[in-house]
């Protein structure tokens, strides 16, 4: 099978790249299967992932954008990896744990500074930890025939679509006010969205053996319930000490002063090989770490669109995750 793309026709479509720095000249697409919006450029490799080689000891952490996948990739990494503190401090998260379709996003003129990142999943050795923020059609084909382990993280819509606006400010220095990109984000012009195809996709095949569904919210309200339920899930026994200093260890203020985890330095050397200037003071990688903030940054009226948005969304399909 092979993924095909739509120019994005949307009227919003043209003022969205328009504000962004590397207006993606090619523009963005909507991909056939899945009705994702990517940049043109993820095409070139979206068929290398449908057939990317699935190995039954991986462990894959799967997100839409912005839901809590750092936190829990550093949480699972460290799970399969008899607390490696050491290790997890020293070598930076992307190399042990590598964003499978990450070099099908960067712009071209980005493309030289970094790695193929779906060739270095593939060339690492077992057992692999990889995240994607792809939906299901998207995914490797191997991943519903083998079945290794997956791990969907999800967060309330309002949250993640929030913090992907200050991080695409912070990658691709995004020129649109806030209450502007919602509209995008509403309308399906961001790349990575439709959210609701991601998130109700898992949601369906949440009770399959191999998967587990956590939230970001759930992580917040009590980090070390969710670190027992993941231990649990990937056959490993923690003792409560052990859990005790994974809690400490990925807390935001760890993960934020931790540079393994916080992904500045290498925002910063995007940044500078896509010729943009150095990050804004008002932005960072680890930037907030909260649960409900984002509706202060909303109008009213924006809350309600989103609101009415996600009950559309939702209704009939028995939805109970965060929203
Ligand atoms: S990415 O780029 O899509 O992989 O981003 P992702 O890791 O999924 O999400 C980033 C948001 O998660 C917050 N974060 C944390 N919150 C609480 N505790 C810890 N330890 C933590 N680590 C990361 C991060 O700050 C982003 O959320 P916002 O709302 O922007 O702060």
């Amino acid at each position: 099978m092979e993924v095909t793309g739509e120019p994005l026709r949307h009227p919003l479509a043209q003022k969205f790249l328009a504000a962004l720095e590397h207006s993606r000249k090619d523009g963005y697409v909507v991909t056939q299967p899945a009705g994702l919006t990517m940049p043109r450029g993820f095409l070139a490799d979206a068929g290398r992932i449908l057939d990317f080689p699935v190995r039954p000891d991986d462990v894959w952490v799967v997100s839409f954008p912005k839901s809590g996948t750092t936190w829990t990739q550093e949480m699972v990494w460290l799970l399969m990896n008899d607390l490696d503190f050491r290790t997890a401090r020293q070598v930076c998260l992307p190399e042990r744990s590598p964003f499978l379709e990450y070099s099908a996003l960067v712009p071209e003129e980005g493309k030289a500074g970094i790695a193929d990142t779906i060739e270095l999943a593939q060339r690492m050795t077992s057992p692999r930890l990889i995240k994607s923020h792809l939906p299901p059609a998207l995914l490797p084909k191997q991943l519903w025939t083998i079945k290794p382990k997956v791990i969907y993280v999800a967060r309330n819509p309002k949250d993640a679509a929030t913090s992907f606006y200050y991080h695409i400010r912070l990658m691709y220095d995004l020129k649109l006010p806030l209450e502007e990109y919602y509209d995008a984000f509403l309308a399906n012009v961001v790349y990575y969205t439709p959210y609701w195809t991601n998130v109700l996709e898992f949601w369906k095949i949440r009770h399959e053996s191999n998967i587990l569904w956590n939230t970001y919210e759930e992580m917040k309200k009590d980090l070390r319930a969710v670190i027992r339920k993941t231990a649990t899930f990937l056959g490993r026994i923690v003792t409560d000490e052990e859990v005790e200093r994974l809690e400490e260890h990925l807390s935001f203020s760890s993960m934020r002063q931790n540079p393994a985890t916080n992904y500045d330095g290498l925002v910063q050397r995007l940044r500078s090989t896509t010729g943009l200037p150095p990050v804004p003071q008002d932005l960072a990688f680890m930037r907030e770490g909260e649960v409900g903030a984002s509706r202060q940054r909303m109008s009213p009226e924006m809350d309600r669109r989103f609101d009415r948005w996600i009950q559309d969304n939702i209704r009939g399909t028995g939805y109970d995750g965060p929203i």
